[in-house]
């Protein structure tokens, strides 16, 4: 079967047709099983997204012909392996529009991207009464970190608030950007309630007060075309897995002045240049920040997973999963009983919402008993919950593999749970 960039070029598919997406998920093994007797529908996406067989087979194509250790040795296999490594760096460069490569440093995800610009940025910046702005829509790896260091130094960690709609209120924003903020950090778009915040605005606003911004852009990456520059964003965080790559890998992208002003966060192997018991010398960026043998297979994974992305096309996929989600807002608000949770303007992939007099653990139940997988709970951003008041909601989030047919099962799964709690 041909490949979907074979039958039309990324650059000229506008949305994806159901052509396009039935090919798409003959890619992925894993959405032709059943689950509890029905065919599974996957709408859990937002926690993590599925692999096409691209992405495995590169992974195992890699362990079987050019697996090696890198950067440390002359063999054939070594200059391989750092090769393929390297190159994307270079890939996730393009992705993200950085300026250069050396911006790209790779992590084990958001969280370890967010806490080593806490360690390596901010902690040797921060004093006692300095502050750090963070959204009241963050995912707890955008809050603990600051929240540790803010501990630690006697500083102060400040919370943009939200509205009823789910967005973040601009104004309040820029009365709480004061002298004494270091860092602004903010979610691309929010786990729990699927907004869209307006980055580049942001952004702006802060550069006028010489803040710098943090950017997660763990549910952004996978949906928006990025352009770091455009954004002119000062880091952005992201985790491979969320974007059809393995787990254990992502990158943090630094502007190069900072990434060469900051500390290395762990000492070993890679980070060094020397090292004699009386003193070491850090290597250069971004190789200062990555001690130790690497996930040398999840970076050629995550390679694997910009190229399948890429071929399909990121405005196209942008395009069909607003399709989807305009699609499920229509047909769950229409269920008696349900509140949707967020309904900001701009919007993407996730779907949270509640049951009258059912808790979301029993909604997530019993959908899985028809084959469908959302999560239910906190979706790790517990202030949210707060802020709308409930203890948990039932999210399903769509990936560009998705149907509207599919959709439809979730609507009739949801009549299920009202007719088993009704
Ligand atoms: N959210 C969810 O179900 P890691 O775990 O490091 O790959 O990503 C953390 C993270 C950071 N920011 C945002 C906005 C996120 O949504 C996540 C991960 C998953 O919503 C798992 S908790």
């Amino acid at each position: 079967m041909k490949g979907l960039s074979e039958v039309l070029a990324p650059e000229t598919r506008k949305t994806l047709s159901s052509a396009d997406v039935a090919r798409i998920r003959e890619d992925f093994p894993i959405l032709k099983q059943q689950v509890c007797g029905r065919p599974l529908v996957y709408f859990d996406n937002a926690a993590t997204s599925q692999k096409p067989r691209q992405v495995i087979e590169a992974i195992s194509r890699f362990y079987a012909e050019d697996y090696s250790n890198i950067h440390r040795a002359v063999h054939t296999l070594s200059q391989r392996a750092t090769q393929a490594f390297e190159a994307v760096r270079v890939k996730v460069q393009r992705f993200v529009h950085a300026a250069e490569d050396r911006e790209i440093v790779f992590v084990r995800g958001t969280t370890e991207g967010n806490n080593l610009v806490a360690h390596g940025y901010l902690r040797p910046r921060l004093q006692a009464g300095d502050e750090i702005l963070v959204s009241g829509m963050e995912h707890h790896s955008n809050i603990v970190p600051w929240q540790m260091l803010c501990g630690e130094k006697n500083a102060r960690l400040r919370v943009i608030p939200i509205s009823d709609d789910g967005e973040l209120i601009l104004e309040e924003y820029e009365r709480l950007l004061n002298p004494r903020t270091r860092l602004v950090a903010v979610t691309q778009v929010s786990n729990a309630l699927g907004t869209i915040n307006p980055i580049r605005r942001m952004v702006e606003i802060a550069h006028r007060q010489r803040v710098p911004v943090l950017v997660d852009g763990a549910q952004g990456i996978p949906h928006l075309a990025v352009d770091v520059q455009a954004l002119d964003c000062d880091f952005y965080t992201f985790s491979g897995h969320k974007l059809c790559g393995p787990t254990g890998i992502g990158a943090l992208y630094g502007k190069a002045n900072l990434l060469e002003a900051m500390s290395p966060f762990q000492g070993g192997g890679d980070m060094i240049v020397s090292v004699t018991f009386e003193k070491t010398t850090y290597n250069k960026i971004p190789h200062r920040f990555e001690a130790g043998t690497p996930d040398i297979a999840g970076v050629i994974g995550l390679g694997a997973a910009i190229d399948y992305l890429q071929s399909i096309g990121i405005e196209a996929i942008n395009a069909y999963e607003e399709e989807l989600l305009a699609y499920a807002t229509q047909e769950v608000a229409r269920i008696p009983g349900v509140r949707i949770l967020g309904t900001a303007q701009a919007k993407a992939s996730v779907l949270s919402f509640t049951v009258d007099g059912v808790h979301p653990h029993d909604i997530g139940t019993i959908l899985d008993q028809l084959g469908i997988a959302i999560r239910a709970g906190h979706h790790c951003a517990q202030p949210v919950m707060d802020r709308f008041n409930v203890p948990a909601t039932a999210r399903a989030s769509f990936a560009f593999y998705n149907t509207k047919e599919e959709i439809d099962a979730l609507v009739q799964g949801i009549r299920r749970v009202m007719e088993v709690f009704g």
